[in-house]
């Protein structure tokens, strides 16, 4: 941006007396820090009505990309970034004595998102910033985002995340350009004229009003905005006087308050699902009010809804929004007076879906009784939807009544939203090679025989000027001096990269490199933990999501194995090891609470004993979340990507690891398999059954007991977690491996993969000794991670999903 350093000063200080009453200087840290944000917005703000008015003058078609999560993080670093106006702006704020870095770390991360499908979204902004593409995304603006996770004594504890109190900075609201939701109520139908009309009556009006978070792109005069949708009763409901004037103030107000717990707390759950009423009116909320603009918006542009598809593309993350279904035919037929056919072309043609999960668990039904009485309009459209889809049904798998009862957008009295997708959209896509393949071959298997054209890949990409320019500047110059700059706007040019492999000074820089990063996250940890570790060790990071298919246990087995290896041999001849784990745990979700319990109570034996804490150290950070993992990912050099194979969907946070050097140690799951693809088996750890031979055990009748009997380690390691050696006891864990009498001990294979695990594991620590084989396998990561780009991936969406050009 052409802004010079004294025009950018004249905008601080004036901001700086309007919102704080005083100059730059005497103002406090956080009022710089407000001013700051304030006036970046406002440059942003400003930006964005020059693009937008841009793609309305040239008819641009415009992506609108729905999701329940986007998990922001921090914004200022990365404005000023892409701003270019990162250098301004520390030497204006050193002028006054303030330190940038430290407005850096006062800003709270915008956690409205659980992890990887959230952080996608905000991924995918940004990329589509950068490239200058329209790109509007639609969420709510959640007054709480992901709890603030405490750990004491080995238990999660969850608080609230007040991010509003500074986070606000970053929001624009636009008061009067609220739209009306309507919940609950009856629909009156009647005939006219030999016409169908229907009214939707007493309902209950709740008020979604928009707040922009612009979206800036690196080096881009594109701005794109992120639109939060906030409840606000409306203000007729506001107070009821019937209450107030009987004297019962709070009751009056009770309306108010309803209404507005709907934009309360973001749901902290990623794997299962919780037919929650509230849950739902979210859902609603967000996919009324932005079609509503939406719809709006182009016909002030075009004057007629007819050219939509050709205009627009609206795409669902996941089927947290499938309401858009429903819910644009309602507004086209209801608002605009088309008729079925024509709206449900239009809808079609608009909408695109992307699944992000193969576990049926999180897979998104409603009871029926519930949706109808939430949305009694929409559900009436959802019947049509189904009459219509079983019938054609019928016609291509006559008399296969389970197969239709599968495939329906209601059945078994629930409404299912990805069917409800899988009827409507014209493209569907998963989100890694072997992802899209397994929704072919089997969840969506009924629908992909039909119309095979309709199904896609995109395998996922990383804002990587976030996770490697940002995140690891001095990784990020050694680049720059190497391969010169290209590579910041073109991925995969860090190819380049390759040819330095033989070279030993630039390995030996690669290596000064981790180790600066080392230190800083061994800092952290001594700062937050207590715990002292050595940055010399190697450092092997688990950071995402709390769950059983990801496995986090089995790197806890290893890691006792390892120990007991230690205790047996204190002269065991392995290089010392930093095991970090992160990870939030649902709420609701007991087994992911005891395996953090668990790592922690390894952590405590572990690191107090003289001998072993020589060669071994366990770590838990509490509160994983964005801002955590750009401190973490930068030192990291062995990257756990360990869950079952057929599972992790794709996984994002292996690409971020593998673009900052470090090595993957995982099964052939979700994007692991492209990343072998790209590295070979010379430059990662592989070890595990594969998706079929998953499938196999299966069916063949997987007995863990089986693993135990025939290893003697395994036994002893697993009596370790009931006989008190970590302090206290594991029994449920144990039981959930070998114990449960449905057939369904051990889903997720842990025993199985386990020797497989242990012989990867121990070629890691042979590998690290020669630490120049290793260094080139960090450097081949990083020069073949270029096509893990977001970049990539949103110019495959906007090819071939949403016809952008
Ligand atoms: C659903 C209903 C009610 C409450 C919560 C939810 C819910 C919320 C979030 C269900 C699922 C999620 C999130 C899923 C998710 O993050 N999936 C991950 O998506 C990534 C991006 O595609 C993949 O890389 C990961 O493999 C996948 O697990």
């Amino acid at each position: 941006m052409n802004l010079k350093k004294d025009e950018f000063k004249k905008l601080l200080e004036s901001e700086s007396l309007r919102g704080s009453g005083c100059s730059l200087s005497e103002a406090s840290k956080i009022q710089v820090y407000k001013t700051l944000c304030t006036v970046l917005r406002d440059l942003l703000a400003e930006e964005r009505k020059n693009f937008s008015d841009e793609v309305t003058a040239k008819e641009k078609k415009q992506v609108f990309y729905m999701s329940m999560e986007f998990l922001v993080g921090t914004s200022l670093h990365n404005n000023l970034f892409n701003m270019g106006l990162e250098a301004k702006a520390k030497s204006i704020l050193a002028g006054v004595g303030i330190d940038l870095a430290e407005l850096y770390e006062m800003e709270p991360d915008a956690g409205l998102g659980n992890g990887g499908l959230g952080r996608l979204a905000s991924c995918y902004m940004d990329s589509m910033t950068t490239l200058g593409l329209p790109g509007t995304g639609f969420s709510i603006r959640y007054e709480f985002g992901i709890f603030r996770q405490k750990i004491v004594d080995g238990w999660q504890m969850e608080f609230p995340d007040d991010w509003l109190s500074l986070g606000d900075s970053w929001l624009r609201p636009r008061q009067d350009e609220a739209f009306e939701v309507k919940f609950g109520g009856e629909v009156k139908e009647w005939f006219e004229n030999g016409n169908f009309k229907s009214e939707h009556i007493n309902y209950n009006s709740v008020m979604a009003v928009p707040y922009d978070l612009f979206i800036s792109g690196y080096n881009s005069k594109a701005v794109n905005p992120l639109v939060l949708w906030s409840a606000k009763s409306p203000s007729s409901a506001s107070i009821d006087l019937n209450y107030f004037v009987r004297g019962e103030h709070l009751k009056a107000l009770e309306r108010n308050t309803m209404a507005e717990v709907i934009s309360k707390v973001l749901y902290p759950a990623d794997d299962h699902i919780e037919g929650k009423r509230l849950r739902l009116k979210q859902q609603y909320l967000l996919v009324s009010a932005s079609l509503q603009s939406i719809l709006k918006n182009h016909m002030k542009n075009y004057g007629t809804l007819r050219n939509l598809p050709d205009k627009v593309a609206i795409h669902i993350n996941d089927t947290h929004p499938a309401l858009c279904v429903p819910e644009l035919m309602r507004i086209l037929m209801d608002e605009y007076s088309f008729g079925w056919d024509e709206a449900w072309d239009i809808t079609c043609r608009t909408l695109s879906y992307t699944n992000h999960t193969v576990m049926s668990e999180a897979l998104e039904r409603w009871p029926e009784h519930l949706f109808s009485e939430l949305l009694p309009r929409v559900y009436k459209i959802v019947v049509e939807i189904n009459r219509r889809l079983t019938s054609g049904l019928y016609e291509s798998y006559p008399g296969d009544v389970a197969k239709i009862d599968y495939m329906a957008a209601i059945s078994g009295g629930e409404v299912k939203m990805a069917n409800l997708c899988l009827a409507a959209c014209h493209k569907i896509n998963g989100v890694s090679k072997l992802h899209s393949e397994i929704l072919k071959d089997s969840i969506f298997h009924d629908y992909y025989a039909l119309t095979p054209d309709r199904f896609t890949n995109v395998t996922n990409g990383i804002a990587y000027r976030r996770w490697l320019c940002q995140a690891n500047p001095g990784l990020t110059a050694l680049l720059k001096n190497l391969i010169g700059d290209g590579f910041m706007k073109d991925a995969n040019k860090l190819e380049e990269l390759l040819s330095f492999r033989e070279d030993a000074t630039v390995l030996a820089s690669l290596r000064e490199v981790k180790r600066a990063n080392k230190i800083r996250l061994a800092n952290y940890i001594s700062s937050a933990n207590g715990i002292n570790v050595d940055p010399d060790s190697i450092f092997d990071v688990q950071i995402k999501r709390l769950h059983e298919y990801k496995r986090q246990l089995l790197n806890a087995l290893q890691i006792i194995h390892m120990y007991r290896m230690i205790k047996e041999n204190p002269e065991l001849d392995i290089p010392p090891r930093t095991f970090i784990f992160a990870a939030k745990a649902s709420s609701g979700y007991f087994m992911a609470k005891q395996i953090i319990r668990l790592i922690c109570a390894i952590a405590n034996t572990v690191n107090a004993d003289p001998v072993a804490r020589e060669k071994i150290k366990v770590v838990f950070l509490e509160d994983y979340k964005v801002s955590l993992a750009e401190i973490i990912i930068p030192a990291a050099e062995i990257s756990e990507q360990i869950s079952i194979a057929g599972k992790e969907a794709s996984g994002t946070g292996n690409m971020k690891l593998m673009i900052n050097g470090a090595v993957t140690l995982g099964t052939l799951d979700g994007a692991n398999v492209e990343i072998h693809e790209q590295v070979g088996d010379d430059n990662m750890f592989l070890f595990g059954l594969k998706a079929p031979e998953v499938e196999q055990l299966w069916r063949k009748g997987y007995d863990p007991l089986s693993y135990v009997r025939r290893d003697r380690e395994l036994s002893a390691i697993l009596e370790m977690l009931t006989n008190g050696s970590f302090g206290s006891n594991f029994d449920d864990i144990v039981k959930s491996l070998l114990t449960n009498s449905f057939g369904t001990a051990d889903a997720y294979m842990t025993l199985a993969d386990f020797g497989d695990y242990v012989r990867a594991q121990g070629l890691v620590s042979e590998t690290y000794k020669d630490r120049e084989k290793f260094t080139k396998m960090s450097l081949t990561n990083i020069a073949k991670a270029g096509i893990f780009s977001a970049d990539r991936a949103i110019g495959e969406y906007a090819k071939n999903i949403w016809y952008m050009k």
